[in-house]
């Protein structure tokens, strides 16, 4: 079986929060029981914690891909109040921060990248991985903006390294070392919505269990399957 090597990265708590369930995942991910299961699938895990930086997030993130070479890179990161995984489509070159990142930066209306793209689209199969996460029982779907703050900020940041990155490879290691990636933004965890029970949230045994089916999927999913999806507003 070919090894599919996968990089998960989850970030610091940010925003007042005491923890972040991204950064839970992570460790989830590192236990007997998932490492077993992804084992299983031909899958190596490698981790990263980020911190919730503008510019230090892309670049600890570019850090360990140059350093694990991965063949797919899944960044973690919450979005409180959503409630389901939601597997981003898009990455948009705009920075614009509602509240400071953890070094005190709030940016208006600046580029990612200056002369960047607008955009970049999300280059794994987020349909199959949806489906595949509803699949185990655990509430996923698409969305359309991962926001303009810091998780988008890395999402469009590592899209513009990896275009780059892949465009620079050969033929020849077109098939071995290219490399795929995803935004997923996970959310809230019951106990930061304790005393409001109007906030959706998922245990970390339903998110990890979710995260670890998408990457199973991604890891024999190729193109991504047609099926009817998309948002009317
Ligand atoms: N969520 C924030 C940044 C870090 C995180 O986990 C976001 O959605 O931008």
């Amino acid at each position: 079986m070919t090894k599919r090597k996968v990089l998960v990265t989850g970030f610091e708590p940010f925003g007042g929060e005491a923890l972040n369930p991204s950064a839970l995942i992570l460790e989830q991910l590192a236990q007997p029981e998932a490492q077993s299961r992804l084992h299983q699938a031909g899958v190596v895990l490698v981790t990263q914690k980020l911190p919730v930086v503008r510019r230090s997030a892309i670049e600890q993130c570019i850090v360990a891909i140059e350093k694990y070479l991965p063949d797919m890179v899944i960044m973690l990161g919450q979005a409180g109040g959503r409630p389901a995984i939601s597997f981003e489509k898009v990455a948009i070159n705009l920075d614009d921060f509602r509240i400071e990142d953890n070094a005190g930066n709030q940016p208006v209306d600046e580029p990612v990248v200056t002369d960047g793209p607008a955009a970049y689209f999300t280059t794994m199969p987020v349909k199959a991985m949806v489906q595949a996460v509803n699949g185990v029982g655990v509430p996923a779907e698409i969305s359309y903006s991962a926001g303009t703050f810091v998780c988008n900020h890395l999402f469009y940041g590592v899209m513009h390294y990896l275009a780059q990155f892949n465009r620079n490879l050969s033929r020849s290691e077109q098939s071995d070392l290219h490399i795929r990636a995803d935004f997923v933004h996970v959310p809230f965890l019951p106990e930061q919505t304790m005393g409001d029970g109007h906030k959706p949230s998922l245990t970390l045994t339903q998110m990890t269990e979710g995260i670890c089916a998408a990457i199973v999927c991604a890891a024999v999913t190729g193109d991504d399957i047609r099926s009817q999806g998309g948002n009317l507003h």
